[in-house]
């Protein structure tokens, strides 16, 4: 079995790019894993980000997807992104591709089911005062859960939902909901299966296996790593006349008039920060927002987007003077290699 983690197709108002990366994940990785060890595939919940409206396109990609997968069994139980009301599950955004393809199997209801040497306890969202108990028969329980404790961020950790001393029990669940990798004793958070957005900074990402002929052993779970976009900071120092890049496999520094690469930024999501001098920054800032205009990027003078969490975070690591832009969209487009070759000019002088 593959068990996949939160995906939220249609996250960030159905940005294509976005969707192009997740449905590659699927087409490059679960799917030829899926037909390679002959596994079922299942998601943890949150197959789709909106809770209200579904975005035309989107449904297309995923109905193409369900029909190039109809040789696999696609499990996905219901997260709390993909149900239309708080206090019930049948209003959801799965119930008619579960209709109309008969090997995507969608759980809105609390459910055992059975898999090779395994039986499976599958729990989608649980309303609020919805009990849940273990059944101790169980190898493994799959679920979409909100456990106390747990990092929501990665600084973060929820007050609130199920104190796990109350389950009192030892059979490992693998959950959705959380979209950091995280366990506790036997616990596992999944994950998403690419960083969705800053709060996956730094972090591997990826999708996991389990041949289930076996008995289901939370240890031997595998976990298996995919690369693709990151989110990056470059941050340009003008006084020490350095360019660090972090977020990428190995964070970069390059010095004054050492050669860059500037592929090495291509497909990822980047936020390109100023340290000091900012009577230089103006100018240069001035300098790229003709470029930015050009391609439709904002710059964000201020770091009025971030949260005040990694505003914190940030601020005990650096002492940044500006955020000059937040690169959403930049897939193939040169504007990265402008920037940079500028912001290098700059420090080179
Ligand atoms: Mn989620």
């Amino acid at each position: 079995m593959i068990f996949v983690g939160d995906q939220h197709f249609g996250v960030n108002s159905a940005n294509k790019n976005i969707l192009s990366i997740q449905l590659k994940i699927w087409y490059n990785y679960i799917i030829p894993l899926a037909r390679s060890t002959e596994s079922d595939i299942v998601v943890v919940g949150d197959f789709f980000d909106n809770r209200n409206v579904m975005d035309i396109f989107v449904m297309n990609q995923i109905q193409k997807l369900f029909e190039d997968t109809k040789d696999i069994t696609i499990h996905i139980l219901l997260g709390n992104h993909d149900i239309y009301h708080k206090d019930k599950l049948e209003v959801n955004s799965l119930n008619l591709f579960a209709k109309a393809f008969d090997h995507v199997k969608l759980y809105d209801k609390q459910c055992i089911i059975e898999k090779g040497e395994n039986r499976i306890q599958v729990v989608p969202w649980l309303l609020k005062d919805e009990q849940f108990i273990i059944d101790e028969s169980v190898d493994l329980v799959l679920g979409h859960f909100e456990f106390k404790d747990f990092y929501v961020s990665r600084t973060y950790k929820a007050q609130h939902g199920i104190d796990i001393s109350t389950i009192n029990s030892n059979v490992p669940i693998l959950s959705g909901h959380y979209h950091n990798r995280q366990r506790n004793s036997n616990i596992q958070y999944l994950g998403t299966t690419f960083q969705i957005d800053w709060n996956d900074f730094k972090e591997e990402k990826g999708i996991y296996h389990f041949d289930m002929t076996k008995k289901f052993k939370l240890d031997q779970l595998k976990f298996i790593p995919i690369d693709t976009r990151r989110h990056v900071n470059i941050i340009i120092d003008v006084d020490d006349k350095t360019i660090t890049t972090e977020g990428l496999s190995e964070d970069l520094i390059c010095k004054k008039a050492t050669k860059m690469s500037y592929d090495i930024f291509r497909g990822h999501k980047l936020k390109i920060y100023f340290k000091k001098e900012l009577a230089i920054v103006k100018n240069f800032i001035e300098n790229i927002e003709a470029i930015c205009e050009s391609y439709n990027v904002e710059i964000i003078k201020e770091q009025e987007e971030l949260d005040i969490e990694s505003l914190i975070e940030k601020a005990s690591t650096y002492n940044i003077e500006s955020t000059l832009v937040d690169i959403v969209d930049d897939i193939d487009k040169p504007i990265t290699e402008d920037i940079i070759s500028r912001a290098k000019e700059l420090i080179d002088s």
